[in-house]
């Protein structure tokens, strides 16, 4: 039985988050599923600012794990009670998500990265759209993701053959952020989520909100929403404290409010 599926590091303006299921690659249980979700519901409610989160031992996260009771159900039901709430929450979480793949990350565990805003990778990591050699179709927003960070092309080739794309081809298709060296992975997180901690964390989430909205608009109607997000961080604290400190020629002390 696991004891603690989820580790949770609350650190100065961000929270380090581990999977904690080393034995089995961090495989998603349902008992996993619940303790990442009440993560996720408490770091919205709190003063977090940014999430690291990556996994325990020498991988990332392998998916469903197929010995779980979950995987024994009807996967349909399975996906909507555990696996789409999930990714929806923390797709809409108010502040920057940093993935550090410490290792493989396969099935939904590939798209719980991929849905981080950030995604760092080590060098020796990849990353396995899975579900094809089982005969299951992808899910937690794999479709929807590889479609717009690889093209048309390359999701066709990842989601259809299943092979792992190592973190360096990931980089260069533009579907991650940065491959960095396996050794170095936690330490550029954990700088890149303390500056984050520091930043205007309500402009930052008015910036996820713009670009999901750009999924779906025109483009004029995206300079509306631009308008309307704009309207709303111009008048934080963070923007007044920004100019001010561009002005005086020191460093920002951001508050991270909206008011
Ligand atoms: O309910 C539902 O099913 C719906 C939800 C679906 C979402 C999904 O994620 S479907 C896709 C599920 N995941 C996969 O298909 C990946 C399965 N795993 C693998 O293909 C390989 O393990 C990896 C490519 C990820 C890594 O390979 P490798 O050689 O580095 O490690 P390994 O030896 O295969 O795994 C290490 C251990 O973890 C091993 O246990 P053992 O033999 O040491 O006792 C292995 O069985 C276990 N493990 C890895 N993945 C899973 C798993 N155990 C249960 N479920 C897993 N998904």
């Amino acid at each position: 039985m696991d004891e603690m599926p989820v580790l949770v590091d609350k650190r100065a303006g961000y929270w380090a988050v581990t999977l904690n299921r080393p034995q089995r690659l961090n495989a998603f249980t349902g008992a996993m599923h619940a303790a990442l979700m009440r993560v996720f519901a408490e770091a919205e409610d709190s003063s977090c600012r940014a999430m690291l989160l990556t996994g325990a031992g020498r991988g990332f996260c392998a998916g469903q794990d197929f010995s779980d009771e979950l995987a024994k159900g009807d996967i349909g039901d399975t996906i909507d009670r555990y696996y789409n709430p999930l990714l929806r929450k923390l797709r809409a979480l108010p502040f920057p998500t940093v993935a550090a793949v410490n290792g493989v990350a396969a099935g939904a565990g590939a798209n719980l990265a991929l849905a981080c805003d950030i995604v760092l990778a080590a060098r020796s990591a990849s990353f396995t759209q899975a579900f094809a050699k089982i005969g299951l179709v992808p899910d937690s927003g794999g479709t929807w993701l590889l479609r717009r960070l690889a093209g048309a092309a390359r999701a066709r080739g990842l989601l259809l053959l299943a092979e792992p794309l190592p973190a360096e081809k990931a980089e260069s298709w533009g579907l991650i952020w940065k491959a960095v060296d396996d050794d170095k992975l936690i330490s550029e997180a954990d700088k890149m989520c303390a500056t984050f901690g520091r930043g205007p964390t309500f402009g930052f989430a008015q910036i996820k909100r713009a670009l999901d909205a750009a999924e779906t608009n025109d483009f004029s109607a995206q300079l509306d929403v631009e308008r309307d997000l704009q309207r709303e961080a111009g008048a934080s604290p963070d923007y007044k404290e920004g100019v001010r400190a561009f002005m005086e020629k020191r460093a920002p002390v951001f508050t991270g409010k909206r008011s």
